[in-house]
């Protein structure tokens, strides 16, 4: 089958042999008659197998149970107003009804970049079987603009993706896409940009740059790929295009209820004299930014960063969302339709923090094995000695709805935070003040990298590779295999995966000893063919704006790796920067512009649970990131001109990464049907609260993402006797699911499904279903189909 996805030009073509290279490393392989090229795709093809045998043992069917279910009324309540948390800056000052800070430029814009719903597996959870079945909410870029009003030059985009991480593909073509707008955004590049990603796990996957993660997704897809770049494209744009000027106000809180740590045996590795500084394992802080225009005092956005993963959204479930930080933008979105103050096209951006090691399953990880026992403390594992039954669980885990209603909780937590932080700043703030807006960015080669640690040792980072504990999993999501947490290294662990990791690559003795105390087990960043399996290249980058300074971390940062970092920027900028004359305020974003893994403290790195597992470059690796920032700091200064140098470019594997995702053939109307009839109507009357479902002849949504449009609404008849759309893809109430019901006649069913709130005003309503099918001949045509009304009533 060939398509839009079936680039293979390793296989068949470039499969022959080439000259044999005898070094050390290929001596341990058995397959010497062999290129190496040959092997790693013969390789990656048998992991993909392998991997697809587990899948049948772990997933007999399509999953999909999606309990009916009321969630809270929050948009009135929020929660109680909470001290602010003082662990992070000074205390607010004093009330004032005008602004007081500095002017800038700021512009927000918003688009979707939802990818292909089904049939492509999720990137984050790296599970082969979680692959897309529909759409309960459509994930979206946010773009923040900042400008210096005097040099305008001078600017920073702050890009959100609703997506596991930032990528090197993504950004490449981002900077592309923004080089191709033209001489109006010459200002934006490599320096100023910068591509975090809110660390969901239930958006499609197959856009990674790099091997490894594209394993489960069984490589790289277009259309995956594409949809993000384009819509990343659309948010600049409408962010450079709402440019004006204006004010931006700081507030913090305390969510303590929003987040845990799910590795406490690791953090409490810490020194005692560093964790007595702080009140929790996590970090409680909300940090938000509000955007506000100076012609008419409306607020344009706000963005907040807070540490928690993006994992309420269970391993297996196989809809579209953007995770309890999806829920939170789209509830703040939603109640600043409705607000005085904001502006329209207000954007909410909840962006994540040092995620490492926090989960949203606050209700702790325990064993799904019938002995009620919470997982070991050590190594999460359960009385088996296994970690597979070791689940963390959301506030709404009874529900059994694969997270969706936990999911809706953590978002509302961040959602009622975040208000709470915007109702408060016209009272107290701290307001941006210094006009400057400055940036850098730079590529590091993380392999074999020295630094002075500030004690004046000589250390070094590492190539790329990931520990025994990485195969393990997290309690968010346990490894398929029996490989446990905090592993020793001389595992029982999977024969398995000993055989393919000494496959693989087996490391060098350099590699062995620069990445102790941690037992390799896929050397990845020494695995070349047949292009690179992670990056051993990232991005260093750090914004500033006014006394904001945004450092940008290409890992997952763990709750005292972010501290840690944090606290080595404010003091090195209090000094150096401000002089004393304001107090930095100093957040992390990201997983952003590449994605490399985690990134655990030296003390953390030596329990090897798997956040140190998949510290890629080794023990040093904070603190290499800490000198490299603080290295550069000076760029952030008001009067720095230049930049470092950009260092060496990254592999871009955008053409010649493998694929073996087929693309769609065609869809077929069963006799006596056409597209868009709806087979199961909906009864004729509901009680707010009900879930009202209807069932179409569907074709499949890959023909069409129907970007910045939906596949599913519901419809309702107003005074004058028209239909009017008042829900679509972006709400959460609303699924859409899809399933293929015959593979050769190319039928597939579509079920709408609205999980009506107990808001949903009384009324008479229908659902309807937005389609497009593709003819033997490849032509695709849009269609749309519509259920009877009926009536909801209180
Ligand atoms: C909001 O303001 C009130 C009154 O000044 C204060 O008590 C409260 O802690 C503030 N809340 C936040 C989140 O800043
Ligand atoms: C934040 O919340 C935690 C947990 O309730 C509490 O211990 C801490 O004192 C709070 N921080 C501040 C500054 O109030
Ligand atoms: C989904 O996974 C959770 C564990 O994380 C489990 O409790 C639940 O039973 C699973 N649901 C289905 C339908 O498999
Ligand atoms: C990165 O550093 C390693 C070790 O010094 C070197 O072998 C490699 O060529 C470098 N990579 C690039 C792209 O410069
Ligand atoms: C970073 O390491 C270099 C040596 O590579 C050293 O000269 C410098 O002092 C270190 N910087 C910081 C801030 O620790
Ligand atoms: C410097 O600190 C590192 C990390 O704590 C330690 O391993 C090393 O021994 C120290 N070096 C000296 C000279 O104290
Ligand atoms: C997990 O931790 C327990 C308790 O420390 C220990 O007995 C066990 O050996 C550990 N298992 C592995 C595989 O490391
Ligand atoms: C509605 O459709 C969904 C998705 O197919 C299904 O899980 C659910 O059981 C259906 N609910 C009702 C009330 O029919
Ligand atoms: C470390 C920490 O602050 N943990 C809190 C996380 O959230 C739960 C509730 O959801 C609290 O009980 C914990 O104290």
């Amino acid at each position: 089958m060939t398509g839009e996805d079936s680039q293979s030009p390793y296989i068949g073509e470039h499969g022959k042999s080439t000259k044999q290279k005898h070094d050390s490393r290929t001596q341990t392989m058995p397959f010497l008659r062999l290129s190496r090229r040959a092997i790693a795709v013969a390789v990656a093809t048998i992991s993909l197998m392998i991997l697809s045998v587990f899948a049948v043992w772990h997933f007999e069917t399509p999953i999909f149970d999606v309990s009916p279910y009321v969630w809270v009324s929050s948009l009135t309540t929020g929660a109680s107003l909470r001290a602010y948390d003082g662990e992070t800056t000074e205390a607010f000052p004093l009330a004032r009804s005008t602004p007081v800070g500095d002017k800038y430029l700021i512009g927000v814009g918003k688009a979707d970049i939802t990818g292909p719903v089904v049939e492509i597996n999720f990137g984050g959870y790296a599970s082969l079987p979680q692959k897309g079945t529909g759409l309960r909410q459509r994930i979206y870029a946010r773009t923040f603009i900042i400008g210096d009003v005097s040099k305008p030059d001078n600017r920073i985009a702050y890009i959100i993706l609703d997506t596991q991480s930032g990528d090197a593909a993504v950004r490449i073509g981002i900077l592309e896409g923004v080089a191709a707008l033209g001489s109006d955004y010459a200002m934006y590049g490599a320096s100023n940009i910068a591509v975090t990603g809110t660390h969901q796990h239930s958006g499609p996957g197959a856009w990674f740059n790099y091997l490894l993660p594209q394993i489960t997704s069984l490589g790289f897809s277009q259309q995956s790929y594409q949809a993000i770049v384009t819509g990343a494209l659309l948010s600049i744009q409408r962010a450079h295009e709402s440019l004006t000027e204006g004010y931006l106000d700081i507030g913090m809180t305390n969510i303590t209820d929003g987040n845990l740590s799910r590795s406490l045996y690791a953090y409490m590795a810490n020194p005692a004299e560093e964790r007595a500084q702080y009140h929790a394992s996590t970090d409680t802080t909300m940090t938000l930014v509000r955007l506000q225009r100076a012609s008419d005092l409306k607020n344009i956005g706000v963005l907040s960063w807070y540490p928690v993963h993006g994992t309420s959204m269970l391993e297996n479930n196989t809809h579209v969302t953007g995770d309890n930080k999806g829920v939170a933008a789209y509830l703040f979105e939603k109640k600043m339709a409705s607000d005085a103050n904001a502006a329209p096209g207000f954007v909410a951006g909840f962006s994540q923090a040092n995620v490492g090691d926090t989960t949203p399953n606050v209700l702790g990880a325990w064993c799904d094995d019938g002995s009620g026992q919470m997982c070991s403390y050590e190594n999460s594992t359960c009385a088996d000695g296994k970690s597979e039954s070791c689940h963390g669980r959301g506030p709404e885990f009874f529900k059994l709805d694969l997270g969706v209603s936990s999911c809706y909780e953590m978002g509302r937590r961040q959602y009622a935070g975040a208000l709470d932080i915007y109702n408060n700043l016209s009272i107290s703030s701290i307001p941006v003040v210094g006009t400057s807006v400055k940036s850098y960015h730079f590529y590091q080669n993380m392999s074999f990298f020295q630094f002075q640690l500030p004690n004046g040792s000589t250390v070094q980072t590492c190539p790329a590779a990931l520990g025994y504990s990485f195969a393990a999993g997290t309690t968010d999501g346990p490894g398929a295999f029996d490989f446990t947490q905090a592993d020793s290294g001389s595992p029982n662990a999977s024969p398995l995966w000993a055989v393919v990791s000494n496959l693989l690559r087996t490391p060098t003795d350099e590699q062995t000893l620069c990445q102790h105390p941690k037992p390799i087990l896929l050397d990845v960043g020494e695995m070349s063919e047949p292009y690179d399996w992670s990056p051993n290249i990232v991005d260093m980058q750090a914004l500033r704006v006014g006394q904001l300074i945004i450092i940008i971390s290409p890992s997952e940062a763990t709750t005292m790796s972010g501290r840690r970092w944090r606290n080595a920027v404010h003091s090195e900028a209090a000094s150096t920067i401000f002089k004393g004359s304001v107090d930095p305020v100093v957040v992390l974003g990201g997983p952003a512009n590449v994605y490399a893994h985690y990134c655990a403290t030296p003390e953390e790195y030596g329990i090897q649970r798997y956040e140190a597992a998949s510290t890629l470059y080794g023990p040093w690796e904070l603190p290499a990131y800490i000198n490299l920032t603080l290295k550069n700091l000076a760029y952030l200064a008001p009067d720095a001109t230049g930049a470092p140098p950009v260092g060496p470019t990254p592999p871009d594997n955008r053409q010649t990464s493998l694929s073996f995702i087929s693309s769609v053939v065609f869809d077929g109307e069963p006799i006596d049907r056409t597209f868009g009839d709806c087979t199961s109507q909906p009864s004729t009357s509901y009680i707010v609260g009900d879930v009202i479902n209807a069932t179409f002849v569907g074709a499949n949504p890959r023909n069409n993402l129907r970007l910045e449009g939906t596949f599913a609404a519901v419809e309702q008849l107003d005074s004058t006797g028209s239909w009017v759309q008042v829900r679509d893809d972006n709400d959460w109430s609303l699924v859409y699911t899809w399933e293929r019901t015959d593979t050769i006649l190319g039928h597939s069913s579509v079920v709408i499904s609205w999980e009506s709130e107990i808001s949903a005003e009384a009324g008479t309503y229908r659902l309807r279903y937005y389609g497009d099918s593709k003819s033997l001949l490849g032509t695709i045509t849009g269609f749309s189909g519509v259920s009877n009304g009926f009536a909801i009533t209180t």
